[in-house]
């Protein structure tokens, strides 16, 4: 067991030392998630290269853009000996079932509840010959993981890494007179240089975990999200940067625009509703053109008044409209100033949860009614915040948060990255978050909700006693490594804090790096359980020993506890109802004495799926204040008694 000690030495007993400890290390390569099919030798040991993506604003629909949505039901087939390839499946497959899209796929097939490796998606569409002087786009919202694409045969491209969308530019392998064959190959294959990784050289999870993953959720494979074919005119536009800051009573507006090939003309941007709407001229320039704008008593938003302005952007020639896109903007600052967090300079204290995207059967598939459930889940809760833990949240979601009210500290799929299997690995993982950043503040730069980037979740050092790496080496490697990916978010966006959340114990050197302190704390769990008193003392020193040594706003991301819904005690013991209310109530009570603490985080809202294994209940996460059909736990009626009370109040 561990100690708790207020120093920088690993405080939490978590899972992943649990079952090293009973099981050593080793394990996960042969571990039984990696054999529901052979998988294929090239995967295990080169990563395949990410070829022909373009990345385009979310598409939209309007007089200059179309867009067909190809959700529904497609072929499908599982392809455990990876003879797809060879055997030409992008043609047809051979015997092919049914499935949902968007959809996960392992709740749907007995058959594939575990398995991870290749699968063939197949459909076909006509495209409408109106669109044949258009720029035509295969868009996908997220595949999870590796999806390579093909039409009527030919490749087309090929994407790396889950919840983020990408596009392949396909015009000029339609067929006009007939329908035509789309075919997707996706696989999950767990690996150490994926982000996030799998059975890693920390072991995994002892490869005692199924799936064998080296994260806590379920590793949920398939088409996840929007599918759709995307027409733009000739002449569109790339991309939008809004940043809003405030004077007085007054919004300033600045819009940043880019059109696609070095486009230079005119355009415009219209900004608020008919009637009281204001415009602003746009002159390209090389494809790039900017304004300022004022809005005189703007109203900011924020979670008492989440206000949008709707803002249209066009580009024209000759007094004809080339291309125009819309977007719902959110004027308001945000700031980490000292150890306060501001939000349009006022100190904000978010209350609210990480979450998972998770639903039984349609897994991690975009699921609308559930987002809109939840979203109104956290309004009843009177939660005004979310992490999207452990990876980027659908763009729908995003779209809720702006309208609800909840400010987002929005995360990239870095889950587990580790600093002791060398440096080739290192870099392969740094790549791709680095692409995944990229990605995350292209698509959710707009969103008002969105109130800091969160480039990792609970980083260890990976360093075990007699490992080939010695701890200060992994901890200088972890540091180079959060220099550059913290360096690469704030270069994407200056305006908006960024950070990772710690996990307890975690090397503080590198929670420095951030501007906010975001720590997972399990005091009364995985240390100290049933202890609830001891559990707060010992929370109560570790918040304050990281405080003076990052003195910085501090949110704790993640605490909670295991409950059974419907199980109950008195006195109240670990497991029951009563022990996750007396658990919040304790970490609440520490928090709101703390004037440096600017949020707390429930882990979790809901129940999540996550690999089956002696820890987990019917391979379930009970560390949900909702069940994972969405029903409360006292847990939840404690939370809406304390939260509603008014904003500061945790
Ligand atoms: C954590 C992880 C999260 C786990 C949670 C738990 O620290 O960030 O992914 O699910 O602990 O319940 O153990």
């Amino acid at each position: 067991m561990t100690s708790e000690k207020p120093t920088g030495e690993p405080l939490k007993m978590d899972r992943r030392d649990f079952l090293l400890g009973v099981a050593g290390t080793g394990a996960a390569a042969m571990a039984p998630g990696n054999e529901g099919g052979k998988l294929p030798a090239e995967i295990a040991a080169e990563e395949p290269h990410q070829h022909g993506v373009v990345r385009l604003l979310l598409p939209q629909q309007n007089a200059h853009r179309n867009r067909i949505d190809l959700l529904g039901l497609w072929d499908f087939q599982l392809d455990p000996e990876d003879a797809g390839v060879s055997a030409q499946w992008f043609h047809g497959l051979p015997s092919p079932r049914t499935i949902a899209v968007p959809c996960s796929w392992n709740d749907l097939f007995n058959d594939a509840a575990d398995y991870l490796g290749p699968a063939w998606y197949f459909r076909e569409v006509w495209v409408p010959a109106a669109w044949r002087r258009q720029r035509i786009f295969l868009y996908f919202g997220s595949v999870n993981y590796a999806a390579q694409a093909w039409i009527n045969g030919t490749a087309v491209g090929s994407h790396l890494g889950g919840h983020l969308p990408f596009a392949f530019e396909i015009a000029s392998h339609l067929a006009w007179d007939r329908s035509n064959l789309i075919s997707v190959r996706v696989e999950n294959v767990q690996t150490a240089t994926r982000v996030p990784p799998g059975g890693n050289s920390r072991g995994g999870l002892g490869g005692m975990e199924l799936p064998a993953t080296s994260y806590d959720y379920f590793p949920y494979a398939g088409i996840h999200r929007q599918v759709q074919l995307v027409a733009l005119p000739e002449t569109y536009i790339e991309d939008i940067t809004v940043v809003t800051s405030i004077e007085g009573a007054s919004g300033i507006v600045n819009v940043k625009a880019q059109a696609n090939a070095e486009w230079s003309g005119a355009g415009k941007v219209q900004l608020g509703t008919a009637g009281s709407a204001r415009e602003a001229e746009l002159e390209f320039r090389r494809g790039f053109a900017e304004t300022t704008m004022r809005v005189p008593e703007a109203v900011f938003w924020s979670p008492d008044a989440p206000h949008l302005y709707p803002l249209e952007l066009t580009l024209s020639a000759h007094g004809t409209l080339l291309d125009s896109y819309r977007l719902d903007i959110g004027i308001r600052t945000v700031e980490a100033r000292g150890e306060q967090l501001l939000l349009n300079g006022q100190p904000i204290f978010l209350k609210g949860f990480s979450r998972h995207e998770d639903f039984a059967i349609s897994g991690r598939g975009l699921n609308l009614p559930v987002v809109v459930r939840d979203a109104e889940l956290l309004k009843w809760v009177g939660a005004n915040s979310f992490r999207t833990s452990h990876y980027p949240y659908s763009p729908e979601c995003m779209e809720l948060a702006d309208r609800y009210g909840f400010m987002v500290i929005d995360e990239i799929p870095a889950v587990g990255m580790t600093f002791s299997d060398g440096e080739t690995n290192i870099q392969k993982r740094l790549t791709q978050c680095l692409r995944d950043i990229d990605d995350l503040i292209a698509r959710d730069k707009n969103h008002p909700s969105v109130i800091a980037w969160s480039v990792a979740n609970e980083p260890g050092t990976g360093y075990s006693p007699g490992g080939a790496v010695p701890k200060a080496e992994a901890v200088a490697a972890g540091t180079k490594f959060f220099t550059q990916l913290l360096g690469r978010a704030r270069e994407q966006d200056g305006t908006r804090p960024v950070t990772f959340t710690t996990v307890q114990g975690g090397p503080l050197e590198w929670t420095a790096l951030c501007d906010i302190a975001c720590l997972n704390a399990y005091f009364g769990w995985y240390s100290l359980g049933g202890r609830l008193d001891q559990a707060a003392q010992a929370f109560a020193r570790y918040l304050d020993h990281v405080n003076s040594v990052v003195p910085k706003p501090t949110i704790i991301t993640e605490c909670g506890a295991g409950t059974l819904a419907g199980v109950h005690d008195e006195p109240p013991q670990m497991w029951t109802e009563e022990y996750q209310v007396e658990f919040l109530r304790h970490y609440l009570e520490v928090v709101s004495k703390r004037s440096f603490m600017a949020g707390l985080h429930v882990w979790n809202f809901q129940e999540f799926k996550t690999p089956q294994s002696i820890i987990r209940p019917a391979g379930q996460n009970n560390k949900g204040v909702f069940t994972r059909d969405r029903r409360p736990k006292m847990a939840a009626h404690f939370l809406r008694s304390r939260w509603n009370r008014s904003l500061r109040t945790t």
